[in-house]
């Protein structure tokens, strides 16, 4: 579902966050959801940061989902320069194991909200369906996508641990 109309925006602060983010890719593709993926960097490409935020809701973007790591400042300044909703991955830096990307990006001054998952893949995964229940508050096939996802979730769970899995 990339690319065509795309309805979220995976945006990145490297191409070394893509094993983490692709897996909201991954989450939205099985939700049956349109996104665009794109390298912007805060630091290195602030002026693709700035053209990419300000152009998002007029570009049809309904939500964003931003992953960076570090002195991660994508998210919130992305959130500083459109109205869409921002929901924040920190990635797991190898320094600090994405303790300084978590609380760059989820200590923002209030009035300008970054909703911020957990730190790498799971965070990822939630920023996915966060997007997706965003989305299904007017969208009934991506409802009950959300509605199957979590159905299909509690059916692979085993009553039972085993040995050796
Ligand atoms: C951040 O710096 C990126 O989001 C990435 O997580 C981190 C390291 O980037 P690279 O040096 O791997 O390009 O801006």
């Amino acid at each position: 579902m990339s690319e065509k109309s795309p309805q979220v925006g995976i945006i990145m602060g490297s191409q070394s966050d893509w094993p983490t983010m692709k897996h909201a890719a991954e989450t939205l593709d099985t939700l049956g959801i349109s996104y665009e993926k794109r390298i912007v960097s805060a630091h290195r490409t602030p002026q693709r940061l700035v053209e990419y935020a300000s152009t998002a809701r007029d570009r049809g973007l309904n939500v964003i989902i931003a992953g960076a790591g570090g002195a991660a400042h994508l998210p919130g300044m992305v959130a500083a320069m459109t109205p869409l909703p921002v929901f924040g991955v920190p990635i797991e830096s190898k320094s600090l194991k994405g303790q300084d990307s978590l609380l760059s990006i989820v200590q923002m001054p209030g009035g300008v909200p970054v909703g911020t998952l957990a730190i790498g893949k799971p965070g990822a995964i939630n920023a996915g369906l966060l997007a997706g229940s965003v989305l299904a508050l007017n969208d009934k096939k991506i409802a009950d996508a959300l509605d199957t996802w979590r159905k299909n979730q509690s059916e692979a769970v085993a009553l039972e641990p085993v040995n050796d899995i």
